[in-house]
């Protein structure tokens, strides 16, 4: 089995790191040409959660923007190729699409699995590309720490599912699912991802634009009385609109996002992490995505919208 891992984010190089300690062959593809020049040279630096140990994985490593000089190397291969997205929701634009068809083309991928925070990503992916689609929510804690370091902050779950029904995509579910588990990830299949989405949406609703708004960590959020009304009131509103769409919803409880902070305590959640570096948030995929379901069930998302403003009024490099 090849895998091609796009995007080297925490997640990409995590998931490219551990892949690489089993028989799989693994190319990473990054952004950048510096970034995958870097990596070539230095190889993938996995440090454990401790920060006692690292290892080095070599990595094969190209890059998206010199996509169209591979196609020489890249073409006509036989071999059975699979691909895991992991680049962030604001990165997926006419233009990596455009990258990523010509990949897929090359490549001749049997099934691809997608890994982003929030929602909208796998329509936009679905279509331009007929395979199956597996959806990926990881609750895996990785911190990037420059072009070619990444800690595996914690241990979580990567839950896989099929949202889309196309043909074999159970199959391939199953196949993908072995091959995480062989690099060490704990896997469930979900018959729902639908239900595990929105359960992520709900929590990075609250938590990344709070964060990021307050410049805090994800422990230090709930520890002032002002921020933890406007995350209770943040989530009630999430809450009640995504119950429309996925009525599983209504076992989540505001104790499920303390539990978040408090597991990740001394992260710095993605989009502040994305404030800080001056680079655009996901906040239109997240909260953005809410005010737009709730528009469409004719419900209001004050909050949700308000936190879409004030991020891009602070930084505006978010805007469109
Ligand atoms: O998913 C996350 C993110 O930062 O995007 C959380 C769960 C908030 C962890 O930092």
């Amino acid at each position: 089995m090849n895998i091609d891992v796009i995007g080297s984010g925490s997640i990409g190089m995590l998931m490219a790191a551990k892949l690489l300690q089993t028989p799989y062959h693994v190319h990473l593809w990054t952004r950048s040409e510096q970034a995958a020049a870097v990596i070539r040279n230095r190889g993938i630096v996995l440090h454990t959660t401790d920060h006692q140990n690292q290892h080095v994985y070599h990595c094969p490593c190209s890059s998206m923007e010199l996509i169209v000089e591979q196609d020489e190397i890249l073409a006509g291969q036989q071999e059975e190729w699979y691909a895991i997205i992991a680049v962030k929701q604001t990165h997926i634009h006419d233009q990596f699409l455009e990258q990523l068809d010509r990949l897929a083309r090359l490549r001749r991928y049997r099934a691809i699995m997608v890994i982003q925070n929030g929602v909208g990503h796998v329509r936009k992916i679905a279509s331009i590309m007929a395979m199956p689609i597996i959806s990926v929510v990881t609750s895996e804690g990785a911190k990037r720490q420059g072009l070619n370091e990444v800690v595996h902050a914690g241990s979580g779950t990567t839950v896989l599912g099929d949202e889309l029904g196309r043909d074999k995509a159970r199959y391939y579910q199953k196949k993908l699912g072995n091959a995480l588990e062989i690099a060490g990830f704990t896997v469930f299949v979900s018959k729902n991802i639908k239900e595990h989405i929105y359960r992520k949406l709900m929590l990075n609703a609250v938590i990344n634009p709070l964060t990021a708004l307050f410049n805090v960590m994800n422990g230090e959020l709930p520890e002032s009385s002002t921020r933890l009304v406007l995350m209770k009131q943040l989530f009630q509103e999430s809450k009640e609109i995504l119950l429309e769409e996925e009525p599983a919803l209504a076992a989540c409880t505001f104790d499920e996002v303390l539990g978040i902070c408090q597991a990740t305590a001394a992260n710095t959640s993605s989009m502040r992490a994305d404030v800080l570096a001056g680079r655009r948030t996901e906040i239109a995929s997240i909260n953005g995505a809410i005010a737009t379901i709730a528009a469409t069930n004719k419900k209001n998302a004050p909050l949700n919208e308000s936190m879409v403003h004030i991020i891009e009024a602070l930084h505006p490099e978010n805007k469109e």
